[in-house]
């Protein structure tokens, strides 16, 4: 009765129409160490039944800093399926089982998350692709992580973290996105002292480990050594 009657089970009932299209979506299913190894829908990424059976997906975390070294955060939309309202990093997703997005070794892979990384800028924050060209993003590691949302949806990915610095325009999604703000790191940090806030588990976990030590080498040559990790961290 909720316009999803071509979804299968009810797992989809009541949620807005358009994040509920979106659960179509392809996702690059993973074995342990990142190998492709076929496709699931968003949906099926996302159900704790499958997480827990140990189903995982390819995903991306970019980190946009302006030019005066300040992080852009996004309080997701309250019509997300997973992990609504809460803050997090400026732009999350998937690159999808389509051209150009897919990739087994790990350069291929870094360039296929990148252009997934431009296509949702632009339809999440409504950021053009000239403002953040492939070739500005640069790619530090992965992390592999598993995180619940509510009792039925979760996260279970290895996640690309990608910063780009560069001054955009931002026109955000409804859909999408509930309010940005720009931050320094002790703007953020201040912002984690308040309990009324709530922060996405993989932003936290970037956060607690390297973020701000990366933050603090921004724009110096003492961030290269950080670059193109090619091990995956566990976490
Ligand atoms: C998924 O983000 C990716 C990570 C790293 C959690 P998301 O839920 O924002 O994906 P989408 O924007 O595609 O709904
Ligand atoms: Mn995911």
């Amino acid at each position: 009765a909720n316009g999803n009657d071509t979804q299968e089970g009810t797992e989809l009932e009541g949620y807005d129409d358009e994040q509920v299209r979106l659960m179509e979506e392809v996702c690059i299913v993973l074995d342990n160490n990142d190998r492709p190894i076929g496709s699931a829908s968003k949906k099926a990424c996302h159900l704790m039944t499958n997480i827990d059976k140990g189903l995982l997906h390819r995903a991306f975390s970019v980190f946009l800093f302006d030019s005066k070294n300040r992080l852009l955060l996004q309080q997701r939309a309250t019509e997300k399926i997973t992990f609504p309202d809460m803050w997090t990093n400026t732009c999350c997703s998937h690159p999808l089982g389509i051209p150009g997005e897919t990739g087994a070794e790990l350069d291929a892979a870094i360039l296929g998350v990148k252009r997934a990384a431009q296509r949702k800028l632009d339809h999440e924050l409504g950021i053009k692709a000239e403002q953040v060209p492939i070739e500005k993003f640069e790619f530090f590691t992965r992390i592999h992580y598993k995180a619940p949302s509510d009792g039925k949806w979760g996260e279970h990915e290895i996640d690309y973290i990608l910063f780009i610095q560069a001054d955009v325009d931002l026109e955000p999604s409804p859909n999408e996105v509930r309010d940005v703000t720009y931050v320094t790191a002790d703007e953020l940090k201040a912002m984690f002292k308040k309990p009324e806030l709530k922060f996405t588990p993989w932003f936290k976990l970037i956060c607690d480990s390297m973020l701000f030590e990366w933050w603090s080498h921004l724009g110096t040559s003492a961030l290269d050594k950080y670059k193109g990790e090619t091990e995956i961290r566990r976490m």
